[in-house]
Formats: C-alpha cells, structure tokens, sequence
C-alpha cells in the first residue's frame, strides 16, 4: 500500500527500512540499494504528469536519504540519478531515470574492481592484513591480490558492536584466506605481524580526514604506533564534496541497546531505571590525515593531504540536497512535496564524475 500523499512505491519503503535498520550497510552498498530503489521508483511511479513524477522521485529521494547520516556515498548517489531525471513527458522521465540508475549501479561495480587493482599493487605475496569492519571497497583490493596469485593472510578485527567483522570473515574464508579473529582490544597486540591495516570508509573529507567505522581512528594511531602502513580503500563515491567549503561530516550515534541490551542493563543496575548509567553509540570516527599512508581510489592512490585535488578535478562548482531541483530545470509545482527550492545545481558525484567546491575538516568526534 501506498502511503496517501506521498505517493512513494513500497519498494522504496522498503530498502529505507533495511538501510536504517542495517539490513542493508557499509558504504558502498546502501548507494547500490538507494540508486535501485530510485530506479523502481521511476518504473512503479503511476504520476500523470512530468511534475508530478520529479515531485515523486525527490520524495522518495529524501526519505531514503534520512535513513543514515554519516555515507557520503547515499546522497552521492540519490544527486547522480536525479540528476538524470531529464525529459518533457512521464515516459521520457521515466526511461531517462531508470538508465541513470542503472549506469551509476554499473559504474559502481566496475569503479570497485579498477580500485581493486591499484589496492592490490600494495600488497605482496605473503602480506597480512589487518582489517576492520566489513569494507567491499578494501575486499576488492585483496581480491584482486588473490585473482593475481598473492598469498594474504588475514587478522580480522570483529567490530563491536555489531561485529560487522564476522562478514569479513565469512567472506575471507571463502576465499581460502587464513583468518584470525580478534576482539578489538587485541589490535594492537597483533600489530607486530601486520604488513597492512587495510579498512575501508564512508566519507573521506577534503583535508584527507576519513570517516570511517568507530575504532578506526585507534587503529590506526597504534599502527602509526607500530610502524604498520595504514591504506584506506575508499571510491570516489566516498568523497564529501561538503567539506570542500567547511561542512563537518555528522557522526551517527546508534541505539544504546546494540552496545548493552535492557536485560544486561537491568543485571547491571541495582535500582530499577537506574539512569545514571549511560551508554554512548557513536558508529563512526574521525581518523586524521596524518595517521593514513594511502586513499586508493579507482583513480589511482593518494596521499590523504591531495585528496582534495581529486576532489577539485571531479567536483563541480556547487552542491545541493540531493531533491533539489536543478537550476535549469523547469518549475514544476508549488504544492509542497519534497521538492527544495531555488538552490544550485548539483553535478553528479559518481564513480564516473561527481560534484563539489573548497577546503573543510571533517567533525572530530
Ligand atoms: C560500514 C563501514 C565500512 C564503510 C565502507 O559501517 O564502516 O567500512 O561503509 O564500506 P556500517 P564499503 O556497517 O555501520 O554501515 O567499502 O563497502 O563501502
């Protein structure tokens, strides 16, 4: 069932729900599900007229962007196929938008395996990796690594406090790669037969800051510590075109639940609602530039400190919310919905090409 008013498919419905609840995750993934979404949005859509089909489309875009904060990458994404969203006629409309999409999930996939190859030019034969989170992005590059006949070993990091980890291992092991679990405190312990840390990120900011899953920045503070290279395997769909002119990249804090669960909580506390004790889920952190060795991108490898001229050389002059409509888009109604009004035209931020403006810092939570 449609939601009266909105007029937003249930598909759309859906995958907000599986990003939100984290059914759907990591980076990379929330922009593939976001740009296949908006695309059944386009196909599903039943809107008479061109205006009311964009009015549909931004809608859907909004609803899927307010479902996590802290992926450049989701509002990358919903920017690139709106902005596709070209034509005089609903079929035109339509059948433009559904392209978009479909070109940005291609482009996506093969962005990861050019990266894939300049990451695993960092890797020699008989490299351990440390790795933490669950990144496809640094997956690509030891991937590659194997396809070209490298032996990597593995010491996996399990992330609480979701233990995103376990799907790294899972995925290692099926590749044939040896695997050691660790908790998260042992990082620093094995450090000392670690060739790489290797993670993957969400936002990479203009002064090379990355965003990237809670317990990173420590990571790789206590490789620097170590004297382990830290190489963050992120696509240009990760750079945040905001922070070019000072925006901070928000942090998303989760449920304190995932971290301590009302019953062990209870357990915990002798009184009843005891709510001096507070539990913080803060889901990701700020690794400075001077902690990261390399940003590999499927345009090559960076030192942090010059992603902003990557950024510079991709981005457009501007950036707007996602729904925005163009400037040289035709008015299309004034009836409410989630269209914005008057701001700039976006280019679109994709593996391909993307968008932006100058210098910023990322938040430093
Ligand atoms: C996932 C995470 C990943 C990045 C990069 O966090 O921090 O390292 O998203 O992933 P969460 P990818 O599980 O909270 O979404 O390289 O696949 O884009």
């Amino acid at each position: 069932m449609k939601e009266q008013g909105t007029e937003i498919e249930p598909t759309v419905r859906e995958t907000a729900t599986a990003i939100a609840e984290m059914d759907v995750r990591g980076a990379a993934t929330i922009a593939d599900a976001a740009a296949a979404a908006l695309a059944a949005q386009a196909r599903e859509s039943t809107a008479e007229t061109p205006a009311a089909f964009r009015r549909q489309l931004r809608s859907a875009a909004r609803e899927l962007y307010e479902t996590r904060p802290t992926a450049v990458s989701l509002p990358n994404a919903l920017r690139y196929v709106l902005r596709g969203m070209e034509g005089s006629t609903v079929a035109e409309l339509r059948s433009a938008t559904v392209a978009r999409a479909e070109a940005f999930r291609t482009d996506l996939q093969e962005a990861q395996a050019r990266l894939g190859r300049v990451g695993s030019n960092r890797l020699r034969d008989g490299d351990v990796v440390m790795t933490h989170c669950h990144s496809t992005d640094a997956l690509a590059c030891v991937e590659t690594a194997l396809a070209e006949g490298k032996e990597i070993e593995a010491i996996v990091k399990e992330t609480r406090p979701r233990n995103q980890g376990h799907i790294t291992a899972t995925q290692l092991r099926e590749w044939d790669v040896p695997v050691t679990l660790i908790v998260d405190g042992a990082a620093p312990r094995f450090l000392d037969r670690t060739d790489h840390v290797l993670v993957g990120a969400d936002s990479v900011a203009a002064d090379g800051s990355v965003v990237n899953k809670i317990g990173t920045r420590g990571l790789a503070i206590a490789a620097r510590d170590a004297g382990v290279p830290v190489t963050v395997a992120a696509g240009t769909l990760k750079l945040h075109p905001d922070t070019m002119t000072g925006h901070t990249v928000e942090i998303e804090t989760r449920d304190a639940a995932e971290v301590l669960s009302p019953e062990r909580r209870t357990e915990l506390t002798a009184a009843e609602g005891d709510d001096e004790l507070t539990v913080a889920n803060p889901a990701f952190d700020v690794t400075p530039p001077r902690y990261v060795d390399a940003i590999v991108t499927e345009h090559g490898q960076f030192p942090p400190e010059s992603i902003v001229v990557l950024m510079r050389e991709l981005f457009g002059e501007t950036t707007a919310e996602p729904w925005a409509p163009r400037v040289d888009e035709e008015p299309t109604d004034t009836t409410g919905g989630a269209n914005g009004t008057g701001a700039g035209d976006a280019n679109p931020p994709n593996p391909r090409d993307a968008s932006g403006t100058e210098t910023g810092d990322a938040d430093r939570n």
